[in-house]
């Protein structure tokens, strides 16, 4: 049975769930307490972080290099288009979201207000969580500017750089810090994104001691 070493609310984790379920791949889903590092975990990727994915006899790690590869062996739906001009812009996307929208929003605001309570670390720091609610008005604006002339964020046809954007934001809509109202565009993306088969599975998520905003599997939000 092939397993993925997950956290419920990790924006990673999701996008590897996202492409397994959209390749119609089934995984047992395991959730691992990775700040625990325990040897087993480490031994199964020494760099201590999720997703890890075991996979017809393989241990893989590093989102990006998982996605990529299941899209490369599992030819539909295709996640990276053919055109090398497309193929780079979905990888930027990927990039802009995994690396810059993580840093100044996924990581703040879900370690204040998530990660803290989950691993007894104390409280919120609020001075943080106001910089990630700042900063992800930009990020919002610019998915604005990007969906007036395409689809898709990456242009015309869905591929891993919208399951990449809606792993970060639906982490985020789970405690209800996304302000839908900002961009009618971003909104009927996410309502289109989320209406998927391949994103049930999340929206049936629930971490213990911490209940999904009310509106979070709301199709209709
Ligand atoms: N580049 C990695 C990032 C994965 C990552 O940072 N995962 C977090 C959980 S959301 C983690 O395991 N952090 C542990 C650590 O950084 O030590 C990927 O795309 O898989």
């Amino acid at each position: 049975m092939n397993r993925l070493y997950h956290v419920t609310l990790s924006p990673f984790c999701r996008k590897v769930r996202l492409t397994l379920a959209e390749k119609r791949i089934e995984v047992e889903l395991v959730e691992e307490r990775y700040w625990e590092q325990s040897p087993e975990f480490l031994r199964r990727n020494p760099a201590g972080k999720v997703p890890v994915l075991r996979y017809n006899g393989m241990l893989m790690s590093e989102s990006q290099a998982i996605c990529e590869y299941l899209d490369e062996t599992i030819a539909q739906p295709r996640l990276i288009p053919e055109r090398a001009e497309e193929r780079y812009e979905v990888r930027r996307l990927c990039g802009w979201f995994d690396d810059k929208f993580n840093a100044e929003v996924t990581s703040r605001i879900m370690r204040e207000r998530v990660w803290k309570k989950v691993r007894k670390e104390g409280y919120p720091d609020s001075r943080m969580v106001k910089a990630g609610l700042s900063a992800i008005k930009f990020h919002i604006d610019y998915m604005d500017w990007l969906l007036n002339e395409r689809r898709w964020l990456a242009g015309d046809n869905m591929s891993l750089a919208d399951f990449a954007a809606a792993a970060h934001l639906s982490c985020l809509d789970y405690i209800s810090d996304v302000d839908w109202n900002r961009s009618e565009n971003v909104k009927d993306w996410y309502a289109k994104i989320k209406s998927r088969p391949a994103f049930r599975s999340l929206l049936a998520d629930q971490l213990p001691g911490m209940m999904p905003s009310p509106q979070y599997a709301e199709l209709d939000f």
